[in-house]
């Protein structure tokens, strides 16, 4: 395991850049809250995982990363989204099955996704995204080297749950990744669960999952997930040096979800103690007292910046309320790669006589 050494960067950045932080996880956390009322009121429906007490993984991560650098998450995946400047409406929009939505509505709350801000998604199966990180990493390699792109040097963060570690993908994907110097972290939300599952009872070497990545000649860190300041200061240079040296990470982020896995989980399979412990460890709390203590920020300046966040949250519900629900047409788009899709008149054959450039299939 790598050691970095590197001095409390986020205490030497300036408070406007905090109170950034503190902007970013307020909006989360408010999404958030809008989200589980629509739930209740049938507003949403499908899967949906909220992100209440990691807030702090996607804010930290994404502020040490450049925003071109692809990022790729799973189901729970609102919080990285916003994080990386989706426009909350659209977020809000998705869920609520409509067109304005950030996947035209066909996606939902596991679906997040936006290209212009190099987000991939949003994906269901669990470990399924680490296959496709390792691949967005590829592609970037490939851009620069092979295709004559120039020097991009982006590093893909590639998000997963500690249940995504059992997966066979995930393995696949970081054999691949150390052997190609592919450049990719691998960041596991290790918030101690997978549904009801404790980490001890389904993963081997839950104490030490940096042996997942030393089995493949890969640099791991762990870093205190519910502080964005430890966040940042562990990924920042962790980052930098995927980019400077093109070898892929692993960090096991330690964190934890404030609510049920979903929103039809009662939390039986574990104590109230444990939530009270950790939620006294709020990532929100403890960002607002360092800047009351340490940068004299006034408790009403950040309520005011809370009470923004509250504004925009509540016009993305009434936005989503408002917005019209795909029609029939829409029905079959984005199904297939297009125009070859049976309702378009055209079949794959025909297609393909028809086109100039194709040779037969020779190779
Ligand atoms: C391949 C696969 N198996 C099972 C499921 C059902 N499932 C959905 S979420 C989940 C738990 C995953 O937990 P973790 O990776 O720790 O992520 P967290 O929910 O804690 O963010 C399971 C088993 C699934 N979606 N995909
Ligand atoms: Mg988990």
């Amino acid at each position: 395991m790598t050691t970095l050494s590197h001095p409390a960067i986020a205490e030497s950045l300036p408070t406007e850049t905090l109170l950034g932080w503190l902007r970013d996880m307020y909006l989360i956390r408010e999404f958030e809250i809008r989200t589980m009322q629509a739930y209740q009121n049938k507003k949403i429906g499908g899967f949906c995982h909220v992100y209440i007490g990691q807030e702090a993984v996607a804010v930290g991560c994404v502020a040490a990363t450049r925003n071109n650098d692809p990022l790729v998450t799973a189901y729970r995946d609102h919080g990285h989204g916003l994080a990386r400047g989706m426009d909350p409406k659209y977020g809000m929009a998705e869920m609520f099955g409509k067109l304005a939505g950030c996947a035209k509505g066909k996606g939902g709350s596991m679906h997040f996704f936006d290209a212009a801000n190099s987000m991939y998604g949003g994906h269901g199966i669990v470990g399924a995204q680490t296959p496709l990180g390792a691949g967005l990493a590829f592609a970037t390699k490939y851009e620069d080297e092979v295709m004559g792109g120039g020097k991009s040097d982006k590093v893909t963060l590639c998000f997963l749950g500690d249940g995504a570690v059992n997966q066979g993908a995930f393995h696949e994907a970081m054999n691949l990744a150390g052997l190609f110097d592919l450049p990719v972290i691998f960041i596991v939300e290790n918030n101690g669960y997978s549904m009801g599952t404790a980490i001890e009872r389904g993963t081997t070497m839950a104490h030490d999952l940096g042996a997942k990545a030393r089995a493949n000649g890969i640099d791991h860190i762990t870093i205190q997930g519910m502080d964005v300041m430890s966040v940042y200061d562990g990924m920042k240079p962790f980052v930098d040096q995927c980019r400077e040296n093109s070898r892929p990470g692993f960090v096991d982020m330690q964190t934890y979800r404030f609510k049920g896995h979903s929103m039809s989980d009662p939390r039986k399979y574990r104590t109230k103690d444990e939530e009270a412990q950790y939620e006294a460890q709020d990532p929100i709390g403890r960002l607002e007292h360092v800047l009351k203590t340490q940068r004299d920020v006034a408790d009403a300046d950040m309520e005011s910046i809370y009470d923004a966040q509250k504004k925009i949250v509540r016009e993305t519900v009434e936005f989503a309320e408002n917005a019209p629900a795909p029609g029939f047409d829409e029905l079959y788009k984005d199904v297939y790669v297009e125009p070859f899709g049976p309702w378009t008149g055209t079949s794959l054959p025909e297609m393909l006589a028809n086109d100039p450039n194709y040779n037969g299939g020779a190779r």
